[in-house]
């Protein structure tokens, strides 16, 4: 078997910050600080996380804070959304500095985002999804702040996404697909709400997610990716059925899809890699306790050590 090329990976990481002016850095432009997460996580994962100076990252991340109203942006200058709050929150968590934030008002902010029927919006333009609501509750969870929203509206709106094949939506009636059950199994397991789910219907639907590659994919007839690997296997762990799935056959597509010369994961085998995908390659192996990783915990998305949830 391939092995995990894990000094490549951090060089590449690190080789991402410094290319500003490439495509991929220009598709980046507006998400950048969820790029920060990823490759910082995966550094962390790889146990590299000293390469990177905290105080300027730091406060890169605190000026894309709005202090108006207590969001962040995914960039600087850029428009506050629930997605790039929690990926900053992450972020100094990752540091263990979540005391340079305001968390009374970064939490208010989380809060006002909450609907009356318990969902939550991304931002003041009100799109709903359950990607928002995992956004809000683990955040606030950080932030030890879970009491600021209605829990229990929040438990029943994503109990109202369910769908009869024990899979999520990203809305009532919405498609199952295994990004969005990510984001309702751990909004659930954050809240102690797992007894909403039929552990065996949705690990059957999970585990079916397995190609004849041995990759994962989102939902039936689609190609396995990478970045299921993390989606579908978190999923399985919080609901304790990961056993279910051929964790060699897995483990092998993922390094099957290593950049062996330059660093870097790739969606699939030969493809162009980018800082996602090496992100939830290299944390699908953590969750999988290939060697020599740092483990990630499957709710929170963050290394195990590096909070005291
Ligand atoms: C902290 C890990 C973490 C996440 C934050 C943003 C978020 C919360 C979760 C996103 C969950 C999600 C919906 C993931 C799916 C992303 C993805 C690859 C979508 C592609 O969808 P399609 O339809 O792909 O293009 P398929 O594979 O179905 O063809």
């Amino acid at each position: 078997m391939d092995e995990l090329e894990s000094d490549k990976h951090v060089k590449y990481i690190l080789s991402i910050e410094k290319k500003k002016d490439d495509v991929e850095a220009l598709l980046m432009e507006h998400l950048r600080i969820n790029g920060a997460y990823w490759g910082l996580t995966t550094l962390d994962i790889l146990h590299k996380i000293s390469a990177v100076d905290p105080e300027e990252v730091i406060s890169w991340v605190m000026k894309c804070y709005h202090e108006d109203c207590g969001g962040f942006g995914g960039n600087i200058g850029h428009d506050p959304h629930l997605l790039y709050t929690l990926s900053a929150v992450q972020i100094l968590a990752l540091f263990d500095r979540i005391d340079v934030l305001d968390a009374e008002k970064v939490s208010i902010y989380v809060a006002g985002l909450q609907n009356e029927d318990g969902s939550f919006s991304g931002d003041m333009w009100g799109e709903i999804d359950t990607r928002f609501s995992y956004c809000a509750i683990c955040c606030l969870s950080i932030l030890h702040c879970l009491n600021k929203i209605n829990v229990e509206k929040a438990v029943n709106y994503i109990v109202s996404c369910k769908n009869l094949d024990g899979g999520f939506g990203c809305t009532p009636g919405g498609e199952s697909h295994a990004g969005q059950i990510f984001c309702c199994i751990g909004a659930l397991a954050i809240t102690g709400s797992l007894h909403h789910v039929d552990r065996d219907l949705l690990g059957w639907w999970l585990c079916e997610r397995q190609c004849k590659n041995g990759g994962l994919n989102g939902r039936p007839e689609k190609d396995a990716d990478v970045c299921y690997s993390w989606w579908v296997l978190s999923s399985l762990i919080m609901i304790d059925r990961v056993h279910w799935i051929d964790k060699d056959k897995l483990t092998r597509f993922i390094l099957n899809c290593q950049d062996k010369e330059n660093g870097g994961i790739s969606d699939k085998p030969n493809y162009a890699v980018d800082v996602f995908h090496t992100y939830f390659g290299v944390a699908g192996l953590s969750l999988m306790e290939y060697p020599g990783l740092k483990s990630i915990d499957p709710a929170y998305a963050l290394p195990v050590d590096v909070a005291d949830w």
